[in-house]
């Protein structure tokens, strides 16, 4: 099993796109173990592109994914980072292949709605950046559709 750090974006959020972009990882099969809706502050944006920082974009790109609030998602699945990386496309929507998250939603070359973890190493830090306070856990139960709550 693995698990992934996906951010929906704040152009996500500002367009009312998070249940649109969730419904599509949850039905690809994948189990939310986090989710919460946040700003993220100058420090944790730093952190997490410092790979970043050296690059022309870096300070639009802080300057974006520090101006409205974004939902960090953690998502679990057999192979999470390669599917979640494919879902989404190409980096900018003008560019991404129909079918996609960013192909389908996205047209801009600089908001591309959405952030997903890009190796393991790269997952395990991220994950502990937005949630250092752990992840949850639980299992998919059958009595939840079927209104057995007496059972539960
Ligand atoms: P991806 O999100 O597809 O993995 P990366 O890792 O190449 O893309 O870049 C990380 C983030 O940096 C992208 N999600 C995007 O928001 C931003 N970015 C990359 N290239 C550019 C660019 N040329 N102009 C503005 N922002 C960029």
């Amino acid at each position: 099993m693995e698990r992934t750090l996906i951010l929906l974006k704040p152009d996500a959020v500002q367009r009312a796109l998070c249940g649109r972009v969730l419904t599509r990882f949850e039905e690809k099969g994948l189990k939310i173990v986090g989710m919460k809706l946040m700003h993220i502050s100058d420090e944790l944006a730093a952190r997490h592109y410092a790979q970043h920082k050296e690059r022309p974009f870096y300070a639009g790109l802080v300057r974006f994914m520090t101006s409205s609030p974004v939902v960090a998602l953690a998502l679990q699945g057999n192979g999470a980072i390669a599917m979640c990386r494919k879902m989404m496309g190409a980096t900018f929507g003008a560019d991404a292949e129909p079918g996609t998250i960013r192909g389908d939603f996205g047209s801009s070359r600089s908001f591309n709605l959405v952030h997903g973890s890009d190796s393991p190493e790269a997952a395990a830090r991220e994950l502990a950046l937005f949630f250092p306070e752990g992840l949850v856990e639980w299992d998919y139960q059958s009595t939840w559709i079927y209104d057995a709550s007496e059972e539960l």
